[in-house]
């Protein structure tokens, strides 16, 4: 049996601690009965410092009697609604077997309104370069031990683990609160992670992306599908640039994102090693037009992050291991500017869908990084599209940001909808969420002005490959509109069709080309049909 509800129940209700047995919408939403519900969860939250636990499935003696699925999910759904009464969340929700189905723990936590300034930074580079050890110090502040021990707080598949290697996108954060940086010592921790998000008034989220080239749709996904402000590219000293870490920077200067390099493993390499790994890196950013600039000190970074343009690329030298370089980064990451998105923040909203899951207790929830505009609790939005090319109403329920309930959601912030009105398994990733104003269309033909990178034959009628665009990654067809054919090196025109349905997609925006490796990379000029 699992101790923690164990004993937790064995000393009965106290402080913030409350039982309840079974929650009926019929009966403890009546009016009544809610407003008890209500000031009794003020009291506990008010015991608890802000916080509260209830045990559903638990009688008044902390006996733990269980609930059916339904009854559970309905107990919950009445505790949230409970919740909301007094400006509170749900914030996590355990559940362990007992004598006539489960019990629950249900963590419930005082909503904070507050919107911190937000960045998001997608961090790419060869596989074991050390992306995720990286990103798992900064957020966490304690040091790797050289064979894994941060990334663990990134790579939390059990098959992640086994094999080393992320196969998935991550998203971590930490941030600074009046110029001090505030870490979690458990990323894993939701509610850690939650009162981050809460007390900082700059937080830097960052989208781990995987560097197993068969993994590559994916790193895609983690660049394109994101609405990054900054691109981090992660070289390991021992290794140097690769032909992997090269074809991540060519992602990233396509989406036109402003790029930070870190050289990581540095306690792994002698000084000249280390100088040359630096030259190759300054060679290979100066031949795509860039303009490296190594960042040695704290003046370094204060004069890099004030000038920082898509042109100047800081490059900095660190070891997770050893903590070299990390105050730095801090310093630059802390006073990167966060570009203005007030325009963006006034337009209809409008999310592509990165993910779709479903949530004990809250329902079907997708996520993504929110485009334009803002997105309330209760809002009336729309979804698709579907096959038809047709959109479907859904009700906003709640709304997460690394785990924190929030009440609205602004653009540029990764964000979590629990939606009702769209079955799970009706959307895909791609589709978009957005609200009437924003007045979708779904195209199945466009034209793009396209640069081949590599291939070994040619793209003429009848080329099939999948495009990026945004979460979207669809078959497409492709046919060259000047020319017979493209080979590697050229640029041009081409008519790109969808395969199997029609996509929201709009002039200007970035794209990928792929069939195994990255093809080519271009721009929308045209919507068709
Ligand atoms: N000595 C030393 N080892 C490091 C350093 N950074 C990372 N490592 C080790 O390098 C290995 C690979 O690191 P990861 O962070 O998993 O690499 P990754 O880039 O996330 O790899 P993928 O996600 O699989 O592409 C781990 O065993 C780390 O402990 C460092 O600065 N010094
Ligand atoms: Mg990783």
């Amino acid at each position: 049996m699992n101790n923690s509800i164990y004993h937790l129940t064995q000393k009965g209700e106290r402080k913030n601690i409350e039982f309840k047995e079974h929650l009926l919408k019929s009966h403890h939403l009546k009016k009544e009965r809610k407003q008890q519900l209500a000031s009794q969860m003020k009291y506990r939250l008010e015991r608890g410092d802000g916080e509260a636990i209830y045990f559903l499935g638990v009688n008044d003696d902390g006996q733990l009697l269980g609930l059916d699925d339904d009854e559970l999910a309905e107990s919950i759904d009445v505790l949230d609604k409970i919740a909301q009464e007094v400006n509170s969340q749900i914030l996590e929700v355990e559940t362990q077997g007992a004598d006539n189905g489960e019990v629950a723990k249900v963590i419930i936590a005082r909503i904070h309104k507050l919107r911190p300034k937000h960045l998001l930074i997608g961090v790419a580079g060869h596989v074991d370069h050390g992306k995720s050890t990286l990103v798992g110090t900064l957020t966490t502040g304690s040091l790797d031990n050289g064979s894994g021990r941060t990334r663990i707080f990134l790579d939390v598949q059990k098959h992640e683990i086994e094999r080393g290697l992320s196969a998935d996108l991550s998203f971590a954060v930490y941030g600074f609160k009046n110029n001090t940086t505030q870490r979690i010592k458990n990323p894993l921790n939701k509610r850690e992670k939650s009162r981050l998000v809460e007390n900082c008034d700059k937080l830097i989220s960052f989208v781990d992306t995987v560097g197993h080239e068969p993994w590559l749709r994916t790193t895609i996904r983690g660049i394109v599908g994101q609405k990054l402000n900054y691109g981090l590219l992660v070289i390991a000293a021992d290794q140097g640039p690769t032909q992997i870490t090269r074809e991540h920077l060519g992602i990233i200067l396509a989406m036109e994102l402003p790029v930070l390099v870190v050289i990581t493993k540095i306690d792994m390499v002698t000084p000249e090693k280390l100088e040359k790994v630096r030259a190759e890196i300054f060679d290979l950013l100066k031949l795509v037009g860039r303009i490296p600039f190594m960042v040695k000190n704290n003046d370094d970074a204060d004069f890099l992050a004030e000038n920082m343009n898509q042109h100047l690329v800081p490059v900095i030298n660190a070891s997770p291991v050893t903590g070299e370089g990390l105050e730095i980064l801090d310093r630059l990451l802390y006073q990167l500017k966060i570009p203005s998105q007030e325009m963006e923040s006034q337009q209809p909203f409008m999310m592509y869908i990165d993910k779709i899951y479903s949530v004990l207790g809250v329902g079907t929830v997708v996520s993504g990084t929110i485009r334009q505009g803002t997105v309330n609790k209760g809002d009336k939005l729309i979804l698709g599209p579907f096959a038809s090319g047709d959109f479907l109403p859904v009700n906003v329920k709640t709304i997460e940001m690394h785990h924190f309930r929030k009440e609205t959601a602004d653009v540029g912030e990764v964000v979590g909808i629990s939606i009702s009105g769209v079955e799970m398994d009706e959307i895909r990733r791609g589709m978009i969420i957005c609200h009437h104003d924003f007045n979708p269309n779904a195209f199945r033909e466009f034209e793009a002005e396209v640069a081949i990178l590599v291939h070994p034959t040619t793209i003429r009628m009848g080329y099939e490959c999948i495009t990026h665009i945004e979460t979207i990654a669809e078959t497409t067809c492709i046919q060259p509109i000047n020319q017979e054919y493209l080979s590697a090196g050229d640029t041009g025109l081409v008519k790109i069709k969808f395969k199997y349905r029609p996509c929201v997609i709009r002039k200007g925006q970035k794209l990928i080309l792929r069939e195994g490796k990255t093809k080519g990379v271009g721009t929308i000029t045209r919507l068709v049909r």
